[in-house]
């Protein structure tokens, strides 16, 4: 099989880009390890900036967000007793959206079937070959029959467990991580939130976070331990912890019941350099990873495929090699803003294992010039509503 494009990896930063190249007719095809109720099973991102609703729309995919999305001006932030908030339409003129990274990523399949477009699932062993050549390939096997995918360039869009990132050789590729002591439980509940806007809270007990889907559907989250399980927790157990962490008005309110979905991810911060390796492109998780205090991981996803769907673009329409070959660079400079601003307000919310005296009255300061000083809101606003592109 030939294509211009391999993509690997069917989430989201996969299918947006093999979406939008099909707009300006430059074919791809998609290969995805798992099946698409697999990829669609899996709760992630609620919060998207502008910058990924335009690309929605440019890929023509974006009328139900349109039509089922909240924007939101703002969102609150409590610690201890005390609630503040931070206008994001104030600050910065653009609110967010809330919309399911699932709801995303199923507009997006539905937009690829309409247009006919080539999605593998369940493929295994994938291989990328050549990517330092003018002719790389792709090997892989579907129910145990192997195939090769010819192809112009290869997108590695397999997030951070994929193989993408693992060709690119060793003395090449470069790596910052830190994992944090701590992991977030969610859970998501048929109830309606306890808010309009979002709550991001630091109590003594830890973090926690009210978000949603729609009005009767919570997104909530608990800082907990990393050797925790989701079984660890009833949902009782859950909910008696929770209601100990948020405002105690928005506490007395919270309407609980079953969970519908408990998970609990670690958080990381991680980046490869560069995000480009001879004719393959790293996008989105594959490349790196944010702790999702402020929502930056789908988002940052969607502005590497931005980079790169216009460096191909430039590529197959004007015979230019310009961006893509400062895609790394360019997909970098805006990826360490997303990382900075990620780590600052984790840093910010959670409660550390190690913090000391001195260290909870730096955060508390910190905290305290966020709620008093209008400069420190409008440049938590403009990273929350995302950086141009
Ligand atoms: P994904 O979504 O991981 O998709 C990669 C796809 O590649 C497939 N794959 C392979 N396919 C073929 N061959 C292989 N060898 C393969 N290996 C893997 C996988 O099956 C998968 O389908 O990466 P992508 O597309 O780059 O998208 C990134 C986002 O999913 C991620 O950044 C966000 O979900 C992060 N995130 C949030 N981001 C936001 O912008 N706003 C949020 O509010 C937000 N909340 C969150 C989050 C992530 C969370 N978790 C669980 C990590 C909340 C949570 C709890
Ligand atoms: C979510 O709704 O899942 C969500 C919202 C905001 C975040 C992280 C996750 O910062």
């Amino acid at each position: 099989m030939k294509t211009q494009v391999a993509i690997i990896g069917g989430g989201p930063s996969g299918l947006l880009l093999s979406q939008l190249l099909h707009t300006r007719g430059i074919d791809s095809v998609v290969l995805e390890r798992k099946t698409k109720d697999y990829v669609l099973g899996r709760i992630r991102a609620g919060v998207l900036e502008q910058g990924l609703v335009r690309l929605m729309e440019e890929a023509g995919c974006a009328e139900r967000l349109h039509a089922e999305g909240f924007a939101h001006d703002g969102t609150l932030i409590s610690f201890g007793d005390e609630t503040f908030r931070i206008d994001f339409t104030e600050h910065t003129g653009t609110p967010v959206v809330v919309y399911g990274q699932t709801e995303v990523t199923r507009d997006l399949y539905e937009a690829r079937e309409k247009a006919g477009g080539k999605i593998e699932f369940n493929v295994e062993d994938v291989v990328i070959q050549g990517a330092d050549s003018d002719t790389p390939h792709v090997y892989y096997t579907v129910g145990g029959e192997a195939r090769r995918l010819d192809c112009d360039f290869v997108a590695g869009c397999d997030g951070f467990h994929g193989v993408s990132r693992q060709t690119i050789p060793l003395d090449v590729r470069r790596e910052y991580e830190k994992v944090y002591p701590f992991g977030w439980l969610g859970v998501l509940s048929e109830t309606p939130p306890v808010t309009h806007e979002l709550i991001y809270a630091n109590s003594s007990r830890g973090f926690a976070l009210c978000s949603m889907r729609n009005e009767s559907l919570s997104r909530y989250y608990i800082q907990c331990s990393l050797s925790d399980k989701p079984e660890d927790w009833t949902d009782e157990a859950f909910w008696q912890e929770f209601k100990r962490r948020i405002p105690a008005d928005q506490a007395g309110k919270l309407v609980t019941g079953p969970t519908i979905e408990k998970s609990i991810a670690p958080l990381r911060s991680f980046v490869t350099e560069p995000m480009r390796w001879g004719r393959l492109f790293l996008c989105g998780d594959a490349a790196h990873i944010v702790p999702p205090t402020g929502a930056k991981g789908l988002n940052t996803a969607a502005s590497d495929v931005h980079y790169l769907y216009n460096g191909l673009c430039d590529f197959y329409e004007n015979n230019s090699v310009a961006g893509i070959d400062s895609y790394s660079e360019k997909a970098l400079k805006r990826v360490w803003k997303a990382e900075r601003f990620s780590w600052w307000f984790s840093s910010l919310m959670h409660r550390y294992p190690d913090q000391s005296e001195f260290d909870l009255k730096m955060q508390a300061a910190e905290i305290e010039f966020l709620r008093s000083n209008k400069a420190a809101q409008q440049a938590m606003a403009e990273n929350y509503v995302g950086l141009p592109y």
